[in-house]
């Protein structure tokens, strides 16, 4: 079982911030900006590559009220999800990066020069 489906069913715990039936947000364990929160569906999903309609639609109501009660709305955010390897997804169970509380930097190369791609 993955380590999010653990803290679905309680075996792992998690600084929660928000939960309904369909979704759950907790803070990141190793966060990125002032607040980095993730927001994951309960019904295991691999990655973005195989989420459905449905589920998105409850997703995005979910982030923005996740955004609204970490007190990052009005300021801004970013909402990330990684897929596979070149995306640097590490757990394999589909999530959402809310991060926010500062101003935030843009984009990056894991390994390449940049120079090489454009
Ligand atoms: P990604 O690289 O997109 O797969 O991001 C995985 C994130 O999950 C990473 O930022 C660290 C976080 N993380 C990993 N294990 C745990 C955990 O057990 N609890 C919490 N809260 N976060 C975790």
């Amino acid at each position: 079982m993955c380590i999010f489906c653990k803290i679905v069913n309680g075996e792992l715990p998690a600084n929660m911030v928000r939960e309904n039936d369909d979704f759950m947000a907790f803070h990141d364990l190793n966060p990125k900006a002032p607040a980095h929160i993730l927001v994951i569906p309960k019904l295991h999903v691999d990655s973005f590559n195989e989420v459905t309609p449905e589920t998105m639609a409850g997703m995005t109501s979910f982030i923005q009220e996740v955004a609204k009660v970490v007190g990052i709305k009005e300021s801004g955010y970013r909402v990330i999800t990684n897929v596979g390897d070149n995306g640097g997804q590490e757990v394999k169970h589909l999530h959402w990066h809310v991060l926010g509380g500062a101003k935030l930097a843009w984009g990056h190369f894991a390994d390449a020069d940049t120079k090489d791609f454009f």
